[in-house]
């Protein structure tokens, strides 16, 4: 999580729950990523805050883990397992979101049985060491328009201030690490990311 807040992530997570975001994942990767028994006690805390709010609980990649503590979900890029092995192994009542850049991407992965696809970078991020090149909005607006029921996540290196174009281009919902990790005021972060939320998206939920 950022640095402002790094060493209390659970805190950040409370204060991101007050403000009212509606899912949470765990990204746990990177240098000092916690692993094993540490990762599964991480885990299973940030997913009892999450269902004090009763917001879903997904975990980023790590199928095994997912299955493991009973999360809602599971999130997979298109480096990680291959969705529609991942749609088999948590069975259909799960959530299940893809990582996509393309449309022949997007195309599999709403066969593989994906609820949602996640479509970034939009613009410059540095949560991510192996982002790929930033992609604007022009693929969440094409896929938008062939796929109008699919819902679409946008992410990378989205805030409050210019979340409004990716909306525009058909986004249902926004994925944002930094802005709400990185403020000193995490809930006050989310309350103004949700405003811009409400009143750029479509009428489909937000995510
Ligand atoms: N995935 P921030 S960009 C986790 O493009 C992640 O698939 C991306 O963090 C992608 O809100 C990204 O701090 C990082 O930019 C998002």
């Amino acid at each position: 999580m950022g640095s402002t807040n790094a060493e209390n992530p659970l805190s950040v997570l409370e204060d991101a729950l007050k403000g009212g975001i509606t899912c949470f994942q765990l990204r746990e990767k990177g240098a000092h990523a916690l692993v094993g028994k540490e990762k599964k006690a991480f885990a299973q805390s940030c997913q009892q805050l999450c269902a004090q709010y009763g917001v879903p609980f997904i975990v980023n990649d790590d199928v095994d883990l997912a299955l493991e503590i009973d999360a809602d979900g599971v999130h997979v890029g298109q480096d990680d397992a291959e969705a529609r092995f991942v749609r088999k192994r948590i069975g259909p009542g799960k959530i299940l979101g893809v990582s996509v850049h393309t449309i022949e991407e997007t195309e599999a992965a709403m066969s593989a049985g994906a609820d949602y696809v996640g479509m970034g970078p939009v613009y410059p991020t540095k949560s991510k060491d192996d982002a790929k090149p930033v992609a604007g909005t022009a693929m969440i607006e094409e896929v938008a328009k062939l796929h109008p029921d699919l819902p679409i996540v946008g992410i990378g290196g989205i805030t409050s201030f210019n979340a409004e174009p990716v909306f525009k281009a058909g986004a249902n919902g926004i994925s944002v690490i930094s802005a709400i990790a990185s403020s000193t005021n995490p809930e006050k972060a989310v309350r103004l990311l949700k405003e811009a939320s409400l009143n750029w998206s479509r009428e489909r939920s937000v995510l």
